[in-house]
């Protein structure tokens, strides 16, 4: 650092000392500066509250925690109008009956909420209201948001609706406390099979959801395990809801569609015997009586394993309204998941598709399902790709509720050790639109039920936030659940905007952050598309387990239905209707015309419509291999350059989150690396074509592990050959599991970055030392938690030294000390100058 007196002066100006992230956007950091605290001057010192549910104190609580934090002043609490300016807070019925003629015009939508300053005998008021004390809690929550937003709050006349009732959240949580799909720890609720006795931290998660409208949440696992609806488990997923209602958030459990022979101490499931149709009554009114506002359930049936209708010939509607009649006295919703198909597919046979599996399940039994079900479905008709169509089943259900599921944990997307901000993913696919009968019908308002007017209808967010203290892993990753409940809230809202509030809330408003934040979300997605998938042909990851590092042929050959085809000639599915699997025929007419035609199918999802040979030309004027080629430099590159950008933020915010988000960024800036190498050695291979640019398969800075002397090494091939550069690695082969490498340097002299590309594997934390010219320049362990305890391209990793006086002839020798089941492996040095910039530091 170079002017370091100077960085700590600002730093302490600035008020950085360490965050942790766990505050995330509901830090209310201080108003320091007097400009902006002048616009909070006319705010009454005293709040009142007509009426006194928990929700309400959770609301009066929150404006006095919020206004203590930015304002450092202690809000009166009264229950009676005092004879001065107050904020007064309760729902339009109770202000009318204990405060008449302060004018709050009512409003009917559930959940909406009214900001309005009054005045009233010469006093001037604040009213937050709404028709429900739900729609008040998020009033004071919007008007806390304005405030951190350092927006102004004089003369407040402002309403907002909620686009549609449900804006629920899923966890996959299992009992035992692990996550399926979660990468920031283990459960915030469950541990060795019970819920935690302390549930501070879901405490503090349930007011998260309530400060972005999110109203409802299910706890566990829709592979469900059976035994959560058991008497001692519905004690304790009771304390759960305890906790989450002063926050207005509903509780739903994920259920076994098994669960009446599984525990219910009878033969059948079927949902349509009359002893399966009694469990489920008794069984829902039981658990009604253990949480009476509980939202309901998730179903997983028939799919991945999971038992289902289809084990006695019956339909999901069948299976559905077993279940949603029992509910219907309780007033709960049945979210039925769309997300069914084989995976158990030929894939010798052109016609089968995947994607197909959706529509054909559900659209067949439109209207036949209880009002009170809803079928969940999936953004995409295959499962969180990097890029998909929208899901037609969208526009094929006219008589039955829908919601859409988004995923916030980044499964396929980088596992939140890669930044991906979603929502400009997200909002492609909910102002799509569908054109169903023609008519002008987006997504979002298909979900909503807007369209077909519809009771019940909205957005379900898979979040599996974890005990991580920032809930997410990747301190940038909380973008992603504030910007699903700012969606779920209003769709229409731009991601900019999103991408603004969540960083002003979560960084502060120094302009520097703010622009280079938001840029930075903003690019995240298209950059982490092109390092991986290109052209909708998927995420091109390993799809059998980890779904993380590139894995070009695990797709193929198998029966889970993500193919992508690729091989000699061309890449991609046909799924035209011409000669295609036929998927494109879901699409109402216009959306089909364009896809099925490759004159009108866009670029982006070419490969997911058609099966293109690799030399067509593309509407950018490049071919489709070319394209492979490019892209991948390209967003390798973008995450080199996030990197750069993160560095120049550096003293202008807290060090915690700084360090830590730097830490993430270098290290998907070399899994970039990867990822782009991968792919584009394996379509080089396979296709034969050079790249235009001359970059594919040429590697002048680059001396492979494998060309090195080697002691205590030896060769080993990686699986898939693509993970490792020229498919090889080394790893320590000797008894004391000792070993060295070395080399001679034979460039030019000059200042050189040194970047050692290694396998951190999960199952042990070998030790690194580096040697040039007989000198230790640095040492490392390889204890990263990366997903695989094997050397490939979930693993693989680099470490850089940067500023190296190297000269030719130098000896380049890496020690290593290999352990646990971990064998110091080695894939190659890369030497590359140092940039300018950097050298005249
Ligand atoms: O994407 C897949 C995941 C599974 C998940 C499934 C689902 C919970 O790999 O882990 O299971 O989707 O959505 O049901």
């Amino acid at each position: 650092m170079k002017f370091p007196l100077l960085v700590s002066l600002f730093a302490s100006v600035l008020n950085l000392s360490s965050e942790t992230g766990y505050e995330a956007w509901l830090r209310y950091a201080p108003i320091t500066d007097p400009a902006i605290r002048q616009r909070y001057d006319a705010l009454p010192a005293v709040v009142v509250v007509a009426g006194d549910s928990p929700v309400l104190e959770a609301a009066r609580e929150e404006l006095v925690r919020g206004v203590r934090g930015c304002l450092g002043r202690i809000l009166r609490s009264t229950v009676s109008l005092p004879p001065e300016n107050a904020i007064v807070l309760g729902t339009f019925d109770a202000l009318d009956r204990r405060f008449p003629g302060l004018g709050a015009a009512p409003y009917s939508t559930p959940d909406s909420f009214s900001l309005k300053t009054v005045k009233a005998n010469g006093r001037t008021h604040l009213l937050i209201t709404g028709p429900n004390d739900r729609g008040v809690l998020y009033g004071a929550f919007a008007l806390l948001r304005r405030m951190a937003g350092h927006e102004p709050i004089a003369r407040l006349d402002l309403r907002e609706s909620p686009y549609a009732p449900v804006r629920f959240l899923n966890h996959w949580d299992n009992l035992n406390g692990t996550i399926e799909r979660g990468y920031a720890g283990k459960s915030i609720s469950w541990e060795n099979d019970r819920i935690l006795e302390d549930l501070g931290r879901v405490r503090d998660y349930a007011r998260l959801m309530a400060s972005v409208g999110i109203n409802g949440c299910s706890i566990n696992n829709v592979n469900a395990d059976a035994r959560v609806i058991t008497p001692s488990y519905l004690a304790q997923v009771a304390r759960v809801a305890d906790v989450f209602r002063p926050w207005g958030v509903r509780l739903l459990i994920s259920l076994d569609f098994a669960s009446p022979r599984k525990i219910g101490g009878i033969d059948t499931f079927d949902p349509l015997d009359p002893r399966a149709v009694e469990f489920w009554g008794k069984k829902v009114d039981e658990i009604y009586r253990a949480i009476p506002d509980l939202g309901g359930f998730v179903l997983k049936a028939d799919s991945e394993g999971r038992l289902g209708p289809s084990e006695y010939g019956r339909t999901h509607a069948d299976a559905a309204n077993a279940v949603a009649r029992a509910l219907e006295p309780h007033a709960g919703l049945l979210f039925y998941r769309g997300f069914v198909y084989n995976h158990r597919l030929d894939w010798r046979d052109p016609k089968l598709d995947r994607a197909k599996a959706a529509y054909d399940n559900f659209h067949m039994l439109d209207g036949q399902f209880a009002d009170n079900v809803l079928i969940q479905i999936k953004n995409g008709p295959i499962d969180f790709q990097v890029r998909e169509p929208p899901s037609p089943l969208f526009g094929g259900l006219e008589n039955t509720s829908q919601a859409i599921e988004l995923q916030i944990t980044q499964e396929y997307l980088g596992q939140q050790r890669h930044l991906c901000f979603l929502v400009p993913m997200w909002k492609e696919t909910l102002d799509f639109d569908l054109h169903v009968h023609g008519a002008n019908t987006p997504v979002k308002q298909l979900v909503a039920g807007k369209i077909f007017h519809r009771p019940a209808g909205g957005f379900v967010g898979v979040s599996n936030v974890g005990r991580d203290t920032n809930w997410l892993g990747h301190p940038l990753a909380m973008a992603n659940l504030y910007g699903f409940g700012r969606l779920a809230w209003n769709p229409d809202l731009g991601s900019r905007q999103i991408a603004q509030e969540w960083t002003r809330l979560t960084f502060g408003h120094e302009p520097r952050v703010v622009a280079t934040v938001v840029d930075m979300l903003l690019a995240s997605w298209p950059a982490y598309e092109n390092y991986t998938g290109p052209l909708g042909a998927g995420t091109l990851t390993d799809i059998i387990n980890i779904h993380y590092g590139p894995a070009v042929e695990s797709s193929e050959y198998n029966g889970w239905g993500q193919w992508h085809r690729a091989d000699a000639k061309g890449i991609g599915m046909n799924r035209t209707v011409a000669n295609g699997t036929g998927f494109i025929g879901q699409y109402a007419p216009p959306v089909a015309l364009k896809y099925e035609s490759l004159k009108t199918c866009p670029d982006e999802l070419l490969l997911f419509m058609h099966h293109a040979p690799y030399a067509h030309v593309l509407h950018s004027g490049k071919t489709v291999i070319q394209h492979i080629y490019d892209s991948h430099y390209q967003g390798a590159d973008q995450a080199a350059r996030f990197v750069e950008q993160w560095k120049s933020l550096e003293g202008r915010m807290d060090e915690g989150r700084y360090q830590e988000t730097l830490a993430r960024l270098e290290y998907q800036a070399g899994h970039a690396r990867v990822w782009r190498d991968a792919i584009v050695s394996w379509f080089l291979k396979k296709s034969g074509i050079p790249d235009q640019l001359g970059r594919a398969g040429h590697f002048p800075h680059r001396v492979e592990a494998e060309a090195m002397e080697l002691y205590g090494y030896s060769v080993i091939d990686i699986t898939p050959w693509e993970a490792a550069s020229g498919g090889r690695a080394v790893q320590v082969s000797s008894p004391g599991r000792r070993g060295s490498v070395r080399f001679r340097y034979a460039g030019p002299p000059g200042w050189q970055d040194l970047s050692v590309q290694y396998f951190d594997e999960n199952d042990g934390a070998s030790q690194y030392q580096l040697f040039v010219a007989g000198q230790r320049v640095d040492g490392w362990a390889a204890n990263d938690t990366l997903p695989s305890r094997l050397p490939d391209a979930h693993t693989s990793t680099r470490h850089t030294v940067c500023g190296l006086a190297l000269r030719p002839g130098d000896e380049i020798r890496i020690e290593a000390v290999a352990q646990g089941g971990e064998n110091a492996c080695l894939d190659y040095v890369e030497i590359e100058p140092c940039p300018p910039a950097r050298r005249s530091r």
